[in-house]
């Protein structure tokens, strides 16, 4: 027998608009790193904000749950629906138009299924600059972007996608729209209510646009792999470099030896540029927006690594300094092809990041004999990818069945720190037991708060983020 509610559904799409069966749906029930897997009667894949907001009128008037997709290149699982086969699935994609671009008033408005690296490419073609910087951009989407808070490395210098984002158009729980695309600077009318939506992965509402900041062009950069002796003297050279360059540094990203060498073994193009091996590096890059300022930042750049570093190569073309990027963008393509691995996305403060380093480092040393420390990532920031690779020729389902124990012990070293078990990735359906162990009960009772004000029948993104009240 039909089913009434997921027939009207279909009817308002449209045959164009929904997915309830073959190969093609499949790719909506799995998430990138493959670790989580739903099921669901149905992809919708409406045109507009319109079509979005019917949609979630018809799924609140018969409680059916919701959830938002974007790229589907999220680490948390948030984007993958529940095994109830219940959760119908909202995909953003077809909501792909720049809406407008003004670049007297640096903003952009865009539909939420706009990829990143479309937005970046709209912005450069009106002579501006979009900086979020991720390595997924040709797939990940602005909605999603918005949804996750999403990081990257351009950090530094620009901010998260939170500080990127001047308005939003947001579809609520019950189908009302926020229309909040305003390109101000500054309003202080109120609640800034966009501001709830960002990071909420699609629990509290769902993103349909987003206005955005738009920047300058750098037109010089001056970009270097770096070697140092430890995570200590990285510090050092941060410190070195922000004194310099003040807010012209805008990128400062940790790798470890292994990083190199599993780039260099698989992926294409990548080899190590040393003719000697050393155990930690740095990429950094200074951009300058204003020609002949005078900057002399490639100058600034070679004095600092000549005092601070125990050797560089400084790129000196376009080719030499992709190059470079393309090594520690592909980090994570290289992890997946060197085997199994357990990742942890944490933040501590930065003057405590070397000792943690070696401390969380001599715990893996001690107690994961199959897995090799591979800790790099977004330092300038305080946030590591604190990953341990399996060794080869070890057993994949051996090494990833003490994941649990070993995600504890370095997120509790982390809350010891002061640190973060989440610094940029969020929470999904992944670390929800992590939201239980290392927030307050008054943060959580807050958010439940929030939730509940929003969202009251818990239709929007069903079990990600909030882990259940009370249990
Ligand atoms: P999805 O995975 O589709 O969804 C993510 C969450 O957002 C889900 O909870 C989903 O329900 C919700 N959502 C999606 N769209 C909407 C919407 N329109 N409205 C409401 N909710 C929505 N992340 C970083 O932060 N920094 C990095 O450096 C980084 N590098 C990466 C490199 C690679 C190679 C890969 C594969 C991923 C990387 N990521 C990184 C993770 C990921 O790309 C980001 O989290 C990204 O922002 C997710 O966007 P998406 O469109 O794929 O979202
Ligand atoms: C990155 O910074 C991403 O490259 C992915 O956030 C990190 O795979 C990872 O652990
Ligand atoms: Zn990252």
């Amino acid at each position: 027998m039909k089913n009434a509610p997921l027939e009207a559904l279909k009817a308002l799409v449209g045959p164009a608009g929904y997915l309830d069966a073959g190969p093609d749906m499949d790719l909506y029930l799995t998430d990138f790193r493959r670790l989580h897997r739903g099921r669901s009667p149905l992809v919708l894949l409406p045109a507009n904000t319109g079509q979005v907001a019917q949609v979630v009128r018809i799924c609140a008037q018969h409680r059916i749950g919701i959830v938002p997709q974007g790229g589907n290149t999220g680490y948390c699982g948030g984007a993958t629906p529940d095994d109830s086969g219940t959760q119908v699935i909202l995909a953003l994609q077809r909501l792909n138009r720049i809406r407008q671009i003004d670049p007297l008033g640096d903003a952009i408005t865009v539909e939420a299924g706009c990829t990143l690296a479309q937005v970046r490419q709209a912005a450069e073609s009106a002579d501006r600059l979009f900086p979020l910087s991720l390595g997924s951009e040709g797939t990940c989407q602005i909605g999603g972007n918005v949804a996750t808070n999403a990081g990257g490395t351009a950090v530094l210098r620009y901010g998260m996608m939170r500080a990127l984002v001047l308005g939003l158009e947001v579809v609520l729980a019950d189908g009302r729209v926020i229309e909040g695309l305003k390109p101000l600077r500054k309003d202080n009318s109120g609640y800034r209510l966009h501001e709830l939506f960002i990071g909420s992965e699609g629990t509290l509402g769902i993103v349909t646009a987003a206005c955005l900041k738009l920047f300058p062009r750098p037109v010089e950069r001056a970009t270097a792999l770096a070697a140092v002796a430890d995570p200590a003297a990285a510090v050092q050279l941060l410190s070195a470099l922000r004194t310099a360059a003040g807010e012209q540094l805008s990128t400062f990203e940790l790798m470890p030896r292994l990083a190199v060498e599993l780039t260099s073994r698989h992926i294409p193009g990548v080899r190590d540029p040393f003719s000697s091996a050393y155990e930690w590096y740095v990429l950094t890059e200074l951009a300058a927006s204003n020609s002949g300022s005078g900057s002399g930042i490639q100058t600034t750049l070679e004095e600092i690594l000549a005092a601070h570093a125990t050797d560089a190569v400084v790129a000196t073309n376009l080719q030499q300094r992709e190059a470079l990027w393309r090594m520690r963008e592909t980090v994570p393509e290289a992890q997946r092809h060197a085997g199994a691995s357990i990742k942890h996305d944490i933040a501590v403060p930065i003057s405590v990041i070397a000792r943690f380093i070696r401390e969380a480092g001599d715990w893996v040393t001690a107690n994961v004999p199959d897995g090799q420390l591979i800790a790099y990532g977004h330092l300038g920031d305080g946030n590591l990818h604190f990953n341990i690779q399996q060794r080869p020729d070890t057993d994949a389902a051996q090494f990833l069945a003490r994941a649990p124990h070993i995600h504890r012990t370095i997120h509790d070293l982390v809350a010891a720190y002061g640190g973060t078990f989440s610094a940029e990735h969020g929470i999904g359906q992944l670390k929800l037991e992590d939201m239980r162990r290392y927030k307050s009960p008054t943060e959580l009772a807050v958010m439940h708060a929030m939730k509940q004000a929003l969202d009251p029948q818990g239709i929007l993104n069903p079990g990600k983020v909030l882990p259940a009240a009370g249990t």
